[in-house]
């Protein structure tokens, strides 16, 4: 046969046309866009008939947590991701996803101070299970090991693909200086290595947070834990929306300084979003990605569930955390319109609600009077911090999302026309494929581009759904999108001219995915005056 697949008369969408088309695939790859297929031409070949709906690159998830467990979980606050590779990437895959990009995770533990060993034990525990969709790591780096850095790098860069790194500007165990970052972006800039930056001021956190912070005599009854307010609602009052403004603000300065570019990951505050903005607009190389729970989620939801028991709400904790109102969430949307934002991913970080290494649960019998504001005194907190229960400073930030990341922005910004269809494409698959230097392999319907596709359902003939956590896939036990109403959802997901995804029933198995080899990114381009001014910066280190 001359093809594999045909998908004909749908609404063929990329990151800046919409035509209506049909394509020709071949041994996974796009061969052709044609208006119509002669009938030989389509002999032995599936044919889709996609007659009304969009046809979309497949999604690309550049944020999911698989895989990561007590020690190398994403912030040392205790936590074990109840997905792994076989799990995470099925419920991508019913989602629209055909690729995930997943976080291989240094720790300040000596056996886990080569990146290659961090690299080479997770790759062991994607290759355990395998997985539904195409899949590559980034590496957390949480120390500044000028040996390491000098030696790894770039073999991560060359054997691996590994083409972006992850620092932290909060958590004890993952935070580096303004000067060990330095460190890390230096060597990273000198690879061509992407730094992604988790932008919240630690310092903040912590006082607001923690009375033992604090090394005067006096009681220091201020803070949020002295006060009793350590329900998962306080855990947003311990980040106000300054928290991130703050270390948006100083990340673009360091990395200014020496002329590195860099992604903010998860976005969730109009400050953090204005500062990358205005860095933006001086010409300087920085990028953000956005998360639906910023769009979906507000402080509201972070006490909707009113029990004296209230640790319910833990399932709604994620860092950063949901922006306070509806009008912050105006102001994000703005971003994703106007273009601050890059990229949109999930930042899918599972943890279940009935397991120990989860997010807390179970019935609080001497919480009683946590009713109301929810504010516990004395003993009863001292009996929540010592069973690391509850309070909101031991309950794992992160919740699910990989499966309704699509489904979410079609129904919150396609479905509304806040959002054109090419933007959708941009922000969910071309735009990740290029920062992480997966293009046009990846994140493009073109001749010679792999045939991943996400198909959705035409519109007229779709009925809208309310979600229930039993229609997803993952190993979680909730999700925070529980009773949503969704106006589409992926019919197929296409992986490499492969149905993954069909009408709802997974169709793939797990081993189709392949490990991806990534290059640099392919947006940073050549840098404006604001990044070379030599009286701004110190160019002379390139000198
Ligand atoms: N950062 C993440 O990227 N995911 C979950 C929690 C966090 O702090
Ligand atoms: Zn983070
Ligand atoms: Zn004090
Ligand atoms: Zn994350």
């Amino acid at each position: 046969a001359k093809f594999d697949l045909i998908i004909t008369n749908g609404k063929v969408v990329s990151a800046s046309d919409i035509s209506t088309c049909c394509i020709g695939v071949k041994d996974g790859k796009i061969r052709t866009l044609v208006d119509s297929f002669d009938p030989e031409e389509m002999e032995g070949a599936r044919v889709i008939d996609a007659q009304g709906a969009y046809v979309m690159p497949g999604g690309i998830d550049a944020h999911v947590h698989l895989c990561q467990d007590l020690k190398t979980g994403p912030h040392g606050l205790g936590g074990e991701c109840s997905d792994n590779f076989e799990t995470g990437s099925k419920s991508a895959a019913a989602g629209g996803t055909t690729t995930i990009i997943t976080f291989a995770t240094q720790t300040r533990a000596e056996e886990d101070r080569s990146l290659l060993h961090v690299v080479k034990a997770y790759n062991a525990r994607a290759e355990a299970t395998g997985s539904y969709v195409d899949y590559g790591f980034h590496i957390i780096i949480v120390r500044n090991d000028a040996d390491v850095l000098e030696e790894e790098m770039s073999v991560l860069m060359k054997d691996w693909g590994i083409s972006s790194c992850k620092l932290f500007l909060t958590y004890e165990t993952q935070r580096l200086t303004d000067s060990q970052l330095l460190d890390v972006m230096f060597a990273a800039k000198k690879n061509s290595m992407t730094t992604m930056i988790h932008a919240e001021n630690g310092d903040m956190i912590q006082w607001l947070t923690v009375k033992q912070l604090c090394n005067n005599a006096h009681e220091c009854s201020e803070k949020l834990e002295s006060k009793g307010m350590v329900a998962p609602y306080y855990h947003a009052l311990s980040r106000p929306p300054l928290v991130e403004g703050e270390a948006t603000n100083r990340a673009i300065a360091l990395a200014q300084l020496i002329q590195n570019p860099i992604l903010f990951v998860h976005v969730g505050s109009a400050l953090g979003a204005a500062n990358v903005r205005r860095a933006q607009t001086m010409g300087l190389p920085v990028y953000a990605e956005t998360c639906p729970q910023y769009f979906h989620l507000t402080w509201e939801d972070l006490k909707r569930f009113h029990s004296p028991t209230c640790f319910e709400n833990s399932k709604m904790i994620c860092s950063p955390p949901p922006p306070p109102d509806t009008s912050d969430q105006e102001e994000l949307f703005v971003g994703l319109e106007n273009g601050t934002f890059t990229i949109y991913s999930s930042d899918h970080c599972p943890f279940r609600y009935d397991h120990p290494n989860g997010k807390p649960s179970g019935v609080l019998e001497d919480a009683a009077s946590m009713e109301g504001e929810h504010h516990c005194t004395g003993k009863e907190l001292q009996s929540l911090l010592e069973r690391k229960q509850g309070a909101f400073r031991l309950i794992p930030n992160g919740i699910p999302g990989v499966e309704t990341r699509l489904p979410l922005l079609y129904t919150g910004a396609l479905s509304t026309g806040r959002i054109t269809p090419q933007k959708f494409v941009e922000l969910t698959s071309t735009n990740p494929a290029k920062l992480y230097g997966l293009y046009p392999k990846k994140g493009a319907i073109m001749p010679g581009s792999d045939a991943d596709f996400v198909i959705w359902h035409p519109e007229e003939a779709f009925q809208s759904f309310k979600l229930t956590n039993d229609m997803l896939h993952h190993n979680v036990d909730y999700t925070p999108y529980e009773g949503m109403e969704f106006s589409n959802w992926p019919r197929y997901t296409i992986l490499r001219g492969q149905v993954i995804w069909e009408d709802g029933k997974i169709q793939g198995k797990v081993g189709d995915g392949e490990y991806l080899k990534r290059g640099p990114s392919q947006l940073v381009r050549g840098v404006s005056k604001a990044t070379k001014d030599p009286r701004c910066v110190a160019g002379w280190l390139y000198e």
